[in-house]
């Protein structure tokens, strides 16, 4: 059964409604994501932050999964194929739309995260950096999303799947933030062949064996079918 592993980035959601980060300005409110993504953000102006992922987990969840979403997990579910999903999102599109074998690289909007003790919770659709921790009750309540200079999850089990696949597909993703970006080099060394599915040339485009342009919706569930 063919091993394929697909890296999927905020293009595949762009048609559900939610923005991606480097379309037109990438800004939000005026603020470089640079600025609201890193731990450093965090610390200056925890309020800020807080009302950034307060309103991207009320976006997502007014958002449905659209034909991209829906044809992965009709190619994992058919059983022909052994598939692996690794989503740089933290929208749950993919599990609303039916994927199961998911990693969420980035974490989930719907996870929070105690700085304090590294507790994890269901988050509330509201959230407050002085919320209480359940665990330790500490007031260092923060999403579990992972952000600038912190380490992406579960890595250990993404790399070692990348290696032996026997094709790699990347979805909806500038090629822009590491360690994703450099996953198609890492295919590449592996001897695994490479595809690309983006509304236009992603950065590493060049390094892809094969790519198609176009919007998600159509470009995904054309591949898939
Ligand atoms: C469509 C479409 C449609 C539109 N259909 N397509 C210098 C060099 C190299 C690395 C670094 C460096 N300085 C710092 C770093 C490391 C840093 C990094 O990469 N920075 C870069 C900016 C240079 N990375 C990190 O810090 C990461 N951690 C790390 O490296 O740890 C150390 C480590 C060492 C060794 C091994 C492993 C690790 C952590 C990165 C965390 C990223 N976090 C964010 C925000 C948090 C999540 C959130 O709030 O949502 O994650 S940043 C943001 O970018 C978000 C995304 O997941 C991520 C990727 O963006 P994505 O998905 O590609 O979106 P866009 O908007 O860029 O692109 C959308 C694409 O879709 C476009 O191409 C469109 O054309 C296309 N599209 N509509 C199809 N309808």
């Amino acid at each position: 059964m063919a091993r394929i592993v697909i890296l999927t980035g905020a293009g595949i959601s762009a048609e559900s409604g939610i923005r991606t980060f480097r379309a037109s300005d990438g800004l939000w409110e005026e603020h470089r994501i640079e600025e609201v993504a890193t731990p450093e953000g965090f610390a200056r102006d925890p309020v800020l932050v807080q009302r950034f992922y307060n309103a991207r987990r009320a976006a997502a969840a007014a958002a449905q999964p659209n034909a991209a979403h829906l044809a992965l997990a009709e190619l994992e579910a058919d059983g022909r194929h052994q598939v692996l999903v690794v989503t740089q999102n933290v929208d749950d599109l993919h599990e609303r739309a039916g994927t199961q074998n998911l990693i969420h690289m980035h974490g989930t909007l719907t996870g929070a995260l105690c700085a304090a003790c590294g507790h994890r919770w269901p988050a509330p659709q509201e959230m407050s950096a002085k919320d209480p921790c359940p665990a330790c009750s500490k007031p260092a309540t923060r999403p579990d999303i992972v952000w600038f200079g912190e380490m992406p999850y579960r890595m250990e089990e993404i790399w070692p799947a990348l290696r032996r696949a026997d094709l790699f597909v990347s979805i909806g993703t500038s090629g822009n933030v590491y360690p994703a970006a450099g996953f198609v080099a890492d295919a590449m060394h592996a001897g695994v062949p490479t595809l690309e599915l983006n509304l236009e040339p992603s950065t590493g485009t060049r390094m892809f064996d094969e790519a198609r342009h176009g919007p998600a919706t159509q470009v995904v569930p054309a591949w898939v079918r």
